[in-house]
């Protein structure tokens, strides 16, 4: 580090105390004239601190760091700071946030050139120029939807059906939006042995056992957003007359169980 530079960056804290008085900065036994850069910072953030960099000509570089400042409740924010320079052309550069452990600025780096001339202040003010980081907006709508609602399950002829009997299950369901309502029906619960067939398409289904007991169904109304499930059994009865052979299963709908 040559001794300028040494000297002036002895100056910093002084310097610094120069923000937005102008050249008052002469420094005391010079014996070259030496002229006074003020940098400012337009539409800075107030986020940052800024690295403020002033290179010559001949490669002497000096920094300083500032922040943002408020000059009062209702006035703009301003950045500045003050060197004191010999006389030359200097390339500034201002960076916001650099070195100094912050997250990645929204503030893109600022440069420009200025003549620093004897006994003169030049001002530079360079433009920050930031991205914003106001909040986007998010509309939220909520639609509240009302599953379908139940209106008949039909079973016919009867809950109560003898072996081998079709049962025809007809479901039917509102919508209270009037959505498109599909439907659905399971078997879940069966007796055991037995061979329950069950077909079902559109709102229909048709049901028939070879063993008395009771059967378990659930069936599902759906609109495109949520469904309304309906259990209900049916039960199947048997007489001695329909079990011939007595193995406890109807001979009539079960072919390979025809008494010989
Ligand atoms: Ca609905
Ligand atoms: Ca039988």
């Amino acid at each position: 580090m040559n001794e300028r530079r040494k000297r002036l960056m002895g100056l910093g804290p002084l310097l610094a105390l120069g923000i937005g008085l102008g050249g008052c900065g002469q420094p005391p036994g010079e014996a070259a004239p030496l002229g006074t850069l003020t940098v400012a910072l337009s539409n800075a953030d107030a986020a940052y601190l800024y690295e403020v960099a002033v290179t010559g000509e001949d490669g002497f570089s000096v920094e300083h760091d500032i922040g943002v400042v408020q000059t009062g409740p209702t006035e703009q924010l301003v950045a500045q700071t003050f060197f004191t320079l010999a006389p030359g052309y200097y390339q500034v550069r201002a960076d916001a946030g650099h070195g100094h452990g912050r997250p990645g600025p929204l503030c893109g780096s600022a440069q420009g050139e200025a003549r620093v001339i004897a006994g003169q202040t030049a001002i530079l003010t360079l433009i920050s120029s930031c991205k914003s980081d106001a909040a986007g907006g998010l509309d939220v709508t909520i639609d509240p939807n009302g599953a379908p609602d139940w209106v008949t399950v039909g079973l016919a002829p009867s809950v109560l059906t003898p072996v081998c009997q079709n049962v025809t299950i007809t479901l039917s369901a509102n919508d209270p939006e009037g959505d498109p309502v599909t439907y659905s029906l399971d078997l879940t619960s069966s007796v055991h042995g037995a061979h329950p067939a069950l077909s079902f398409s559109g709102n229909v289904g048709t049901f028939t056992a070879d063993k008395n007991g009771p059967y378990g169904f659930t069936a599902q109304a759906c609109d495109p957003y949520a469904c309304s499930p309906f259990t209900f059994a049916i039960t199947v009865t048997m007489t001695p007359a329909d079990d011939a052979d007595d193995d406890g299963l109807a001979d009539a709908c079960q072919p390979s169980d025809n008494p010989s």
